[in-house]
């Protein structure tokens, strides 16, 4: 008996911040919207942290996060949706690069993927270097391997917490 293909399911980490408009309940939010994304399922979710800015002086504190998810959808597609799921939250664009933003979803692992094209890098190049990343994948995976720069428990240790809160 045929059945059509179903594509298979695979890991995906996904970072969320806001700095604009009670990033709290922004990222509260974030999570309820990556729950409804079709072709994926929600698996994990993070605490909330609070992190200084990087970036431009002046701006709000961040408050960031990490989800983990199964999808069905290709590193292209799962790009697509959470910039979808950017504007629908009413993120304005333009925005000045690292200014602040209500919401901003970071594809930071697709599986084993490396990618480098015009619109898409993966594992997203902030990985290895901010804490406010890698505190959050701790959480959910700390034996995460972020390809081609090791477990998520190693590289925190390496950057430490400085600037970072964890919320209640
Ligand atoms: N893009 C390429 N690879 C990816 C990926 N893996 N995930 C492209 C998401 N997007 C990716 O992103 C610009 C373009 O990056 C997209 O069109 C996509 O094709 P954007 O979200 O429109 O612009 P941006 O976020 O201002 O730029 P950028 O360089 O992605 O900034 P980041 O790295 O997202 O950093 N400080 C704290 N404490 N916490 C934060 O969360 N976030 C930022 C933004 C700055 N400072 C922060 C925080
Ligand atoms: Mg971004």
């Amino acid at each position: 008996m045929d059945s059509p293909a179903s594509p298979s399911w695979v890991p995906v980490y996904v970072g969320i911040g806001s700095n604009l408009d009670d990033p709290q309940a922004q990222v509260r939010a974030a999570f309820d919207e990556l729950a409804g994304l079709a072709g994926s399922r929600l698996i994990l979710r993070s605490g909330l942290y609070r992190s200084a800015p990087l970036g431009p002086p002046g701006q709000p504190h961040y408050v960031n996060a990490a989800a983990g998810l199964l999808t069905q959808r290709s590193p292209e597609q799962m790009l697509a949706a959470l910039k979808e799921l950017e504007s629908r939250m009413g993120r304005a664009r333009p925005v000045v690069r690292w200014g602040p933003r209500r919401i901003d979803f970071d594809l930071l692992v697709y599986g084993d993927a490396r990618i480098e094209s015009a619109q898409l890098t993966v594992p997203h190049p902030g990985v290895p270097q901010r804490n406010f990343v890698l505190y959050p994948l701790l959480d959910i995976a700390p034996d995460l391997h972020v390809p081609g720069h090791g477990s998520v428990r190693r590289l925190a240790a390496a950057v430490g917490s400085a600037g970072l809160e964890r919320l209640e």
